[in-house]
């Protein structure tokens, strides 16, 4: 998370914080400073064994699950991963509700079915997470598909790590996404590590942005700990997704199918 001791110049070409939307630049600091504060309090809770399940935090996401968020509209599709809490309470999830889950309540978004991370709001348009990872990149391409085939003007954004990217149904995911010129948008969590796995035994590529054009889309890297430069990264492929952005640009034929990669450099 970006803090006032590592403020840095806005990027060439991107629109400085002072020039921005006060209360949108507001809702998303405030959105960070929760995710972090429930997170904090549930790793509390799991050392005092309040918890059922095992439990996976986003600290050092913050920036990319709200700020990936934030970039689009409250009828797209949200499909998370377990590093994304930010993105659920951008939707309007309760931290309560979080809780609930973790402790496995009938209050909980699942009826108290499930004790870790496995929820969703369908009425808030956030999918549940499949415990196989990264399951949720076919279902966010179906939704993108359904989307197109209805001709609705939204977009379908799935979430991994690093480590997901190995999986073949990512692979197929984007194949299919591409191919059919889908709206959607994937972005991929580089933290290094995959549990022990490092990055080095992941993939060969230097980044994952450039794997993107051997599927025949876009990508980009982005710091993941600026929450602006996900911000804009989001926005901008929602802008080439989207029905209305297409009409704009007449860009109908490459940019059709979206990804933005978010990669986040350790600091400490
Ligand atoms: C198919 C599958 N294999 C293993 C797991 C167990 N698992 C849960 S999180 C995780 C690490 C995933 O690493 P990465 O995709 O880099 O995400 P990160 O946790 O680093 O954010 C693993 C192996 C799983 N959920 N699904
Ligand atoms: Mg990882």
């Amino acid at each position: 998370m970006a803090t006032s001791r590592t403020r840095r110049k806005a990027e060439p070409g991107s629109t400085p914080a002072a020039d921005r939307d006060r209360d949108l630049m507001l809702r998303i600091y405030q959105t960070m400073v929760l995710t972090r504060a429930v997170e904090d309090r549930m790793v509390a809770m799991y050392r005092g064994g309040d918890l059922l399940g095992s439990l996976y935090t986003g600290h050092w996401h913050e920036a990319i699950a709200v700020g990936a968020a934030a970039a689009l509209r409250p009828e797209d599709y949200l499909a998370p991963i377990h590093r994304d809490l930010g993105a659920h309470l951008w939707r309007g999830l309760e931290p309560w509700q979080v809780m609930a889950s973790f402790m496995g309540k009938a209050t909980s978004p699942t009826g108290g079915r499930d004790g870790t991370l496995h929820y969703g709001r369908l009425d808030l348009g956030i999918y549940n997470l499949p415990s196989h990872i990264p399951a949720n990149y076919p279902v966010a391409t179906g939704m993108a598909f359904a989307a197109q085939y209805r001709g609705e003007d939204r977009v379908a954004l799935a979430f991994c790590g690093d480590g997901s990217t190995s999986r073949a149904d990512w692979h197929e995911s984007l194949n299919m996404a591409a191919v059919l010129k889908l709206p959607c948008i994937f972005v991929i969590e580089n933290n290094q590590f995959a549990y022990s796995t490092p990055l080095r035994l992941q993939t060969a590529t230097a980044t994952f942005a450039e794997k993107a054009a051997g599927y025949g889309m876009p990508g980009v890297k982005v710091d993941g700990t600026d929450v602006l430069a996900v911000y804009d990264a989001t926005a901008g492929a929602r802008g080439r997704c989207s029905r209305s952005g297409r009409r704009r640009t007449r860009s109908s034929c490459s940019r059709t199918s979206c990804w933005t990669a978010a990669c986040w450099t350790p600091t400490a």
